[in-house]
């Protein structure tokens, strides 16, 4: 677009209130998916973009993917004209408003991998027309936005602030989370210009309870690394502080309870399995990777990264130590995880320490099967698991009973008195184990015949 051009621009729609809205969502996953209905809800004509066909269809027949929203909202949205989805990129142009949730994962080096946010970036640069507010959710190293998507739209010609706006707001999913959802979690927002801030915080404030405006898209990027670098580093804390308290022969639940009882200065965090999921495990790395490329090194990630990493082992030597009370080896043993999840009541796999878990046992010889009633089966790299059901039966034939994910649909009172030898790594069954007077003091391997070693 020349110059002459773009000084015909019209005025930019300053505060994004007029009801015939139309916002655009760039990849429907377990964030782009509950902001389209929440922006539907709203009123706004949202317009859901995803590559993937069978997500789009699912969409437009009025049935939902993501665990967190249920099929009838898709439905019901679908049929006041408010939600539709599809492949077609070229009807972006339509969109008042554009919100890119495309997944961050780490490639194989485990380095940033932002091809989905460059192939959104492309896509949308080439739909971009003036008046637009294009805002980047997924989570990325600070400077994404700035060094990535604004060159891609600027090459039109178009200058932000004047004829586009470009910010970063933070998506704060918490899959699971029944009280905190899209609407009612306050909402970061930073934009390349004041302008850009004003216009993105006036567009999703038509849909968000509390936005929460800073500085510069930097600043937003950082705030959501800070918030989810706080937790990985904090649950390595306990995790570090769980095999130091089992070394002392310490129930570390125990202490964390009495901890937490602390009514200022202390967060509880408790110890498990690993640290799972999409965000937690992989986003303090984007953080990282830009840090070394400033030639700074930022020691809390990967220390809390390696103790983290260390917990799926730690559960196996518990399983280990089981069956050597009962004069048994790993090896050709039959082993029941419960759980697979990477953490309790959702479906998602993906990081799950469970995983780990599974390996190292079948590493050992271990004959591993699960069971999750919300994960019939997991594929992994070159490898494929099926769940199977629960039965008395299975949990008689199993030599010892690994609790890794402790979904609230387990009947843990029928588990703990089924299971031979039970090792529980998230603490569902200690006070059942105190009431029997059966298990370690350390509380992670919770039933054992033989007692302690
Ligand atoms: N975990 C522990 N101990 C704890 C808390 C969690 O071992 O005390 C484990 C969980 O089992 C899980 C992993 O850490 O494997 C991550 O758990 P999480 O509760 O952080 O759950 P996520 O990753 O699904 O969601 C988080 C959000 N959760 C919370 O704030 C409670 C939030 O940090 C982000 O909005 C979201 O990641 C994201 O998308 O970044």
């Amino acid at each position: 677009m020349t110059p002459s051009e773009t000084s015909s621009i019209p005025a930019l729609p300053k505060d994004f209130s007029s009801d015939e809205l139309t916002l655009g969502v760039v990849g429907l996953g377990y964030v782009g998916l509950p902001l389209a209905v929440e922006v539907a809800r709203a009123g706004i004509h949202a317009i859901g973009f995803d590559v993937q066909e069978r997500v789009v269809d699912g969409v437009q027949k009025g049935e939902s993917h993501i665990q967190d929203v249920p099929s009838e909202a898709v439905a019901e949205l679908r049929s006041s004209g408010r939600l539709e989805a599809t492949t077609d990129m070229s009807r972006l142009g339509e969109c008042d408003v554009i919100s890119i949730c495309v997944p961050t994962p780490l490639g194989k080096t485990r380095d940033p991998d932002i091809s989905y946010i460059l192939e959104a970036g492309r896509t949308i640069a080439h739909a971009l027309r003036p008046g637009q507010l294009v805002v980047l959710e997924s989570t990325t190293y600070p400077g994404t936005t700035r060094e990535v998507l604004l060159p891609l739209f600027e090459a039109r010609g178009l200058e932000p602030g004047r004829d586009f706006y470009l910010c970063f707001s933070p998506e704060r999913v918490d899959p699971g989370n029944e009280v905190w959802q899209t609407r009612n979690t306050p909402k970061v927002i930073g934009g390349i210009t004041p302008a850009c801030i004003e216009a993105g915080t006036a567009a999703y404030s038509r849909f968000i309870d509390e936005m929460v405006p800073v500085s510069s898209p930097e600043s937003a990027e950082l705030v959501k690394i800070l918030e989810n670098t706080f937790r990985a580093v904090n649950i390595a804390l306990v995790n570090e502080t769980a095999q130091i308290a089992d070394r002392l022969g310490v129930d570390i639940w125990e202490v964390i309870e009495a901890a937490a009882t602390k009514p200022f200065g202390f967060m509880k965090f408790t110890p498990g399995p690993g640290l799972g999921g999409h965000c937690i495990p992989v986003d303090p790395h984007y953080l990282s990777w830009k840090m070394r490329t400033l030639d700074f090194r930022t020691r809390f990630i990967e220390l809390a990264s390696e103790i983290n990493s260390e917990m799926p082992a730690f559960v196996v030597q518990k399983v280990r130590e089981a069956l050597n009370r009962n004069r048994k080896p790993v090896n050709g043993s039959k082993v029941l995880v419960l759980g697979v999840a990477y953490k309790p009541n959702i479906d998602d796999v993906r990081e799950s320490p469970a995983i780990d878990v599974i390996r190292e046992l079948e590493k050992d010889g271990a004959q591993v099967e699960y069971h999750d009633p919300y994960v019939p089966e997991v594929v992994d790299q070159d490898r494929r698991w099926v769940g199977v059901s629960l039965t008395a039966e299975r949990l008689d034939a199993a030599d010892v009973v690994v609790i890794v994910t402790d979904h609230r649909d387990f009947d843990l009172e029928w588990i703990f008195d089924r299971a031979r030898i039970l090792v529980d790594s998230r603490n569902a069954t200690g006070k059942l184990a105190q009431e029997r007077g059966e298990g370690e003091p350390q509380r992670w391997i919770v039933k054992s015949p033989s007692g302690s070693a």
